[in-house]
């Protein structure tokens, strides 16, 4: 222990008190899960003893009325300290129905809950410190002087996700603390074989200050962590705090340590317990008897025997199929004809994007929207985001780094926080940095806090072809996300669907990815509805109706699709043209109610045929309307070439017309 005492840190003897109860709570449910686990009556366990010092005492530098945190799986005692209990940690190890934080969806200490302003985590490392810039950007937007606190272990600050959060959070000053618990490991890792140099010397190249401290003294933690508060609070910006610290379990419950460290170092560190040394301070200071410390074991071990007998017979969830969203669509009835003709200022499609946002921005107060560029002086590589810095201010339309997990990891905080956050990526070739907040956080946040959050984004960015792009301006993105549970992915082709499912996009509590057909941004024009205008997601629109064959489409290929189906009118076939507009969910009663009509199919799209988007609606095509079909389902769509080549002789013959489509359509209704 330092020379500090816990007066001169505004600590009363109660608080001081209290913060050993809380450690020592947190040591007892460590060897109780422990237990638990050997005894066969929990699965799997993580181990927090060790940690206890940096844990419980950050959180009492804390404002637990208004701050935020984000606790990795290792900290037991920053959840004790905040106010979870003893019985919502054994629902969790037990995975039961009641479990608070995802109702037994998730591995035990997965913290959450949204009223106690603790954010889902899941298992990765890394994804949570772009969450917690997102919501300390909020905080800072709010301007209640609010906190967010986001811990990690030393392994994790490795992770992009680590570097990018930081950067955002110098960029923005953020009112940001991030604690670094370093325990020496990464499961068998030492942390020279992670890090070259100090984890709190990175913090001055983000251009804030690091603090690297002894984390098994609660008083040293406390003192820096009000430091950082301090300044956090005042609007001077981020943090970081790297407490020097050990594990005493293995890694987890399915880890032998023994293969990585010896038994004499794990001794030594023994020797430094934050819990024997804090009780040697209380006791030498007069505030712990042996009395009030055998009272204080025996009132938590009791605590901890009822919470275990109390959660192991509660029940078991039931459920695994519901909450994937936060509002499910089931389209109800079949669109059969075309949509009611819509009156407005003809504009193409990338002003209807720039209109649409203004009169989102206008609607609604809490939109904000970030990406590269997109900002005052350029508003957009392709315009979509002109003048909204300029209307709506700085603080709504900015540019971010080029950093695109930060930027739809942000995106995810700050719609936890209560924002309406609309994300904007290039071009969709450079989405793939951020696959995994987009798949494994944002899509599954509903479904793994069984409900109790929701991730309220819609990422906007330009895909497909025929610009003459090459590759990382060409790509076609949409099967990839098509296929995730818990995403929403709509293509509009239309400024009027553009307009209403943007709306609709934003006004939806799931993530939603925004496909705009960039081939389309100039080429596509139509009426722009004033005033309320909102098409539903997954409802499909018929463009074309016909009895000879359906052409399945969306995006570009749903534009010439219909330019094909005048050409075969005049050929003397009828088509019948659905144009998707919404992937997922899709609109099967709509395919069902014209193949059985038409009794032929043509699905149409600019992505690699193999595993495509035309693979699922052929396949459902051939399951559910067999009885009905005259021919084969066709798909045409291109070959697998990995890129959509620069040179025009050669994305010519690959990227389809409106003839290639009138080739394959007049092949099929031959047949
Ligand atoms: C992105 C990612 N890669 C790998 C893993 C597997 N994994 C789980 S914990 C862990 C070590 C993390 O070490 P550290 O961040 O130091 O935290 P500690 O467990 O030591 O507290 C690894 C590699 C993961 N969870 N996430």
């Amino acid at each position: 222990m330092s020379e500090r005492t816990h007066h001169a840190l505004g600590l009363s003897d109660a608080q001081a008190i209290d913060m050993y109860r809380l450690m020592l709570m947190a040591r007892r449910v460590d060897d109780r899960m422990w237990a638990l686990q050997r005894q066969g009556r929990a699965d799997f366990v993580l181990g927090a003893s060790g940690h206890e010092a940096v844990q419980v005492g950050s959180v009492f530098a804390l404002d637990r009325e208004r701050d935020w945190i984000l606790p990795y799986y290792r900290d037991m005692g920053v959840a004790l300290a905040w106010g979870f209990t003893p019985e919502d940690v054994f629902l969790g190890v037990f995975a039961k129905k009641a479990d608070p934080m995802s109702g037994g969806r998730q591995l035990p200490s997965h913290w959450s809950d949204p009223d106690k302003r603790v954010f889902t985590q899941s298992s990765v490392i890394g994804p949570q410190f772009p969450h917690a810039a997102g919501i300390a950007h909020a905080a800072k937007l709010r301007g209640k002087g609010a906190v967010c606190v986001v811990y990690g272990g030393e392994g994790a600050t490795s992770e992009g996700d680590w570097h990018e959060a930081m950067n955002w959070a110098g960029i923005h000053s953020l009112p940001l603390i991030f604690v670094i618990e370093n325990n020496q490991y990464a499961i068998s890792v030492p942390t020279e074989e992670e890090v070259a140099g100090k984890i709190s010397d990175r913090a001055h190249g983000y251009g804030f200050p690091g603090y690297a401290i002894n984390g098994n003294d609660p008083f040293e933690v406390v003192a820096t962590m009000q430091t950082a508060v301090a300044r956090a609070r005042a609007g001077e910006g981020p943090t970081l705090i790297e407490a020097e610290t050990y594990r005493y379990y293995a890694h987890t419950s399915d880890d032998n340590d023994t293969l990585y460290r010896t038994r004499e170092e794990v001794e030594t560190w023994r020797k430094k317990d934050p819990l024997g040394a804090f009780k040697l301070y209380l006791i030498e200071n007069r505030l712990l008897t042996e009395e009030t410390e055998a009272r204080l074991d025996e009132e938590v071990t009791a605590e901890l025997a009822d919470a275990v007998k109390k959660t192991e017979a509660s029940p078991d969830p039931d459920e695994p199929t519901t909450r994937v969203y936060a509002k499910p669509i089931l389209p109800d009835t079949a669109t059969t004809e075309p949509d009611a003709p819509i009156e407005g200022e003809t504009v193409n499609l990338i002003t209807a994007i720039n209109k649409t946002l203004h009169e989102i921005f206008e609607t609604y107060d809490d939109a904000i929207l970030f990406g590269e560029d997109v900002a005052r002086r350029k508003g957009g590589v392709f315009k979509a985001t002109e003048s909204l810095t300029e209307t709506f201010g700085p603080e709504r339309c900015f540019n971010s780094p080029i950093a695109e997990s930060s930027i739809v990891g942000v995106a995810i905080g700050m719609a936890a926080a209560g924002f309406k956050a609309i994300p904007e990526i290039q071009f969709a070739d450079y989405i793939h940095p951020a696959f995994n907040q987009i798949v494994s956080e944002a899509a599954r946040i509903s479904f793994r806090s069984d409900g109790r959050w929701n991730c309220q984004i819609v990422i906007r960015t330009p895909y497909g072809a025929g610009i003459h792009g090459a590759l990382y301006h060409s790509q076609s993105i949409e099967s990839f996300y098509s296929h995730i549970p818990g995403l929403k992915v709509v293509v509009p082709s239309t400024p009027a669907d553009v307009k209403g499912l943007l709306f609709t996009a934003v006004e939806d509590p799931d993530p939603v990815m925004f496909l705009e057909p960039k081939k389309l941004y100039r080429l596509a024009r139509g009426p722009y509805p004033p005033g309320d205008y909102r098409v539903p997601l997954g409802k499909a629109a018929i463009r074309h109706p016909g009895t000879d064959l359906t052409i399945i489409a969306y995006g570009a290929m749903a534009h010439f699709a219909v330019e094909a189906a005048a050409i075969l009118e005049d050929l003397g076939i009828s088509p019948e043209v659905i144009d998707l507009r919404s992937l997922k969910p899709l609109d099967w009663p709509t395919i069902e109610e014209s193949v059985k009509k038409t009794s032929r199919a043509l699905i149409v799209h600019e992505d690699n045929e193999f595993v495509g988007y035309g693979a699922e609606i052929a396949a459902q095509i051939a399951d559910k309307t067999f009885e009905w079909l005259d021919a084969p389902v066709r798909r045409f769509a291109l070959p697998d070439v990995p890129i959509m080549p620069y040179a025009g002789s050669l994305e010519g013959a690959l990227y389809p017309t409106p003839q290639d489509i009138v080739e394959k359509a007049q092949e099929l209704a031959k047949y």
